[in-house]
């Protein structure tokens, strides 16, 4: 059964944890506390009871073992950032490319929110670890929420348990990070009003304050604004602390490849959101003789270890992944992984009470509920699952799941990668001179608008290191640490590369294939973490890309037999036109001008080196064509 208790006796025995619980519900004033314990029958129970709720339905068994839909409500689907807020002392602390709030002030406006809002409610207390429980690189955190589809989710993205609890009492310190949906059942005068499938409230906050480590969410109960280990904690949170203790925290997801000769090999690759980071985490390479296995595929926090190499640990525990555009031709690993033990949300419903997403099969279902819970047909004029409709499972469902992928000291990164989605300009693969080159190469990433962001899709947005909406302090700031990290890696550091699957011919049509294909981009650069000298490769202004080898026998460069690519479409993948780098030059001035005194000395001399290669100044083989 669950602890119903209040904080006094509570599992856990840290005095500020006890305090902090205390003030949250004397403020929140909820019916109940329960404190978790991450054991599977407390799992089961609360799934159960949001079916019973009308929050989940429990989808046939014989289709999909164990897994639920959730619909939530239709203003409360994705993430937002225009109610994402930094509440550090300075604004300048924040940056120009996040919201900014005055701590005290904010806080103020949170509590006035918070007061009385989990009346008639369960308050839950989820202690919960990000990394395995004590790691070296591993953080602990609790979260206190109102929202069961909260618990459920933080169950399978986080190791939550009662273990965490020690070992907070044992470090004296954790991460609080306090959530509502902010609708309570009880209002001011005791008067009690009936629960709805999915609660929420019109307004939303989601706060970070920096100085104290802490996380306040009030408003959704959606994805990263809920599930607070993710985003709130893992990126926003997390790279402060990396900032002042000397390591990264990152949005990247991490991949291990193994060669023909048994080699191993780690990634760690920055895309924004929805770019396809699932995919390539779960990649089946095409490359006859290599393999790929799973470590992460959306955080990556990494740390120089004892062997003076950088090491990487996921600190989530399974995938949230977007659903819509998962099927067996684009990701078959996932497409397995999902088979059962799986809470999705806002997919669409089959009648035979399975799940189905346009790009789960070719051909739509001939009736289904859709993501609303609207019958829906094939002629319908709108999605049947919204485009941001996500699954969550555990890690460990991942049939690709390399085995040391729980390892607490983590893996060693041989190469980072960063990519956008761009249509124009940026070439399949560019391999960085050196760690200041890869730096701006990350500050200058760009790339379209995605469903999980707000905004216009299509248009350009730049997006360093993927992390525009997770920085949780400056992002001059944060290219500072990058480049200070590059200092104490020394000649241990990773190569860095930039890499861009999404180029379009002037038909419009894709250069690359892309998907399992990319495994072969994959391949060079592993093959050049390795390599002293320059061959199978050559020099642009941009920096270095493989020559690409139809010729099976030159396997120094890109391998692209089989791949039936005319030389006219390689030549695009890789064209490097001066007139629209030259322009690209002068957007990429213009957008490190916003960061004023902070931007670091060695990114404007990267932007003038590269200024200088493409008028031509210094470059020896600009407009060479790929041998
Ligand atoms: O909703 S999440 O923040 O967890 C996912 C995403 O937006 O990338
Ligand atoms: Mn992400």
């Amino acid at each position: 059964m669950p602890q119903q208790t209040d904080s006094r006796h509570a599992p856990a025995t840290f005095e500020p944890l006890l305090t902090w619980v205390d003030e949250i519900a004397q403020l929140a004033q909820p019916d109940r506390i329960e404190w978790c314990t991450g054991s599977r029958e407390e799992f089961d129970r609360l799934c159960q009871q949001l079916v019973d709720a009308g929050t989940f339905v429990r989808l046939n068994p014989k289709k999909r073992p164990n897994s639920f839909l959730a619909r939530s409500n239709p203003d409360d689907v994705a993430r937002v950032e225009s109610r994402t807020f930094i509440c550090s002392d300075q604004e300048s602390e924040a940056g120009p490319t996040n919201n900014w709030r005055e701590p005290a002030a904010m806080k103020a406006k949170l509590q006035e929110l918070m007061a009385g809002s989990m009346r008639g409610r369960t308050m839950y207390v989820v202690p919960f670890s990000m990394g395995p429980i004590g790691g070296p690189i591993s953080q602990a955190g609790v979260q206190i929420t109102d929202s069961p589809y909260a618990v459920v989710n933080m169950h399978i993205m986080t190791r939550v348990s009662d273990a965490v609890l020690d070992l907070i009492a044992e470090q004296k310190t954790f991460v609080p990070a306090i959530h509502t949906v902010g609708m309570p059942l009880v209002d001011e005068e005791g008067n009690r009003r009936a629960d709805v499938a999915w609660p929420c409230n019109e307004t939303k906050y989601i706060c970070h304050f920096p100085k104290t480590r802490e996380i306040w969410s009030y408003g959704s109960g959606y994805g990263g604004n809920a599930l607070l280990g993710k985003k709130c904690f893992a990126l926003r949170i997390a790279s402060v602390m990396a900032r002042d203790e000397g390591w990264l925290a990152e949005h990247m997801l991490i991949l291990k490849l193994i060669s023909p000769q048994n080699e191993e090999f780690h990634v760690a690759a920055a895309f924004p959101s929805a770019c396809g980071k699932t995919n390539l985490a779960m990649l089946a390479p095409t490359l006859p003789g290599w393999r790929a296995e799973t470590l992460g595929d959306d955080i990556a926090w990494m740390r120089p270890g004892p062997d003076g190499k950088l090491r990487a640990i996921n600190p989530e525990a399974g995938f949230f992944g977007v659903a819509p555009g998962t099927g067996p031709d684009t990701n078959s690993v996932a497409t397995k992984m999902i088979e059962r033990d799986t809470i999705f949300t806002n997919v669409a419903l089959t009648p035979d009470g399975d799940v189905w997403w346009e790009g789960l099969t070719a051909k739509p279902p001939a009736q289904l509920i859709d993501w609303r819970g609207n019958y829906w047909t094939p002629e319908s004029q709108t999605p049947a699952a919204h485009p941001n409709a996500r699954f969550t499972v555990a890690a460990a469902n991942c049939p690709t799941i390399a085995s040391d992928w729980e390892s607490p000291e983590g893996v060693a990164i041989d190469a980072i990668l960063f990519g956008g989605r761009r249509a124009t300009n940026v070439p399949l693969v560019t391999e960085a001179h050196d760690w200041p080159h890869g730096v701006f190469m990350g500050a200058t990433v760009s790339s379209e608008q995605t469903a999980a962001a707000e905004g216009t899709v299509g248009q350009l947005r730049r997006d360093p290191f993927a992390m525009l909406p997770f920085c949780g302090y400056n992002m001059a700031d944060y290219w500072a640490h990058w480049l200070h990290m590059g200092e104490i890696l020394g000649e241990n550091a990773p190569k860095i590369f930039t890499v861009n699957w999404f180029r379009r011919g002037a038909d419009g049509r894709f250069l690359w294939p892309g998907f399992a294909e990319n495994s072969r981009v994959l391949a060079w650069i592993a093959r050049r973490t390795r390599q002293q000298d320059e061959a199978g490769s050559w020099i642009s202004p941009l920096g270095l890309h493989p020559d690409v080898a139809t010729d099976a026998r030159n396997d120094a460069g890109l391998d692209v037999s089989g791949l039936e690519l005319d030389s006219e479409n390689l030549e695009e993948l890789f064209a490097i036109k001066p007139e629209l780098w030259h322009h690209e030059t002068e957007q990429i001035a213009t957008y490190f001008e916003q960061f004023g005194d902070k931007l670091p000395r060695a990114l404007g001399e990267q932007l003038t080196a590269l200024r200088e290669r493409i008028s031509g100044e210094h470059s020896s083989r600009f407009g060479a064509s790929m041998s």
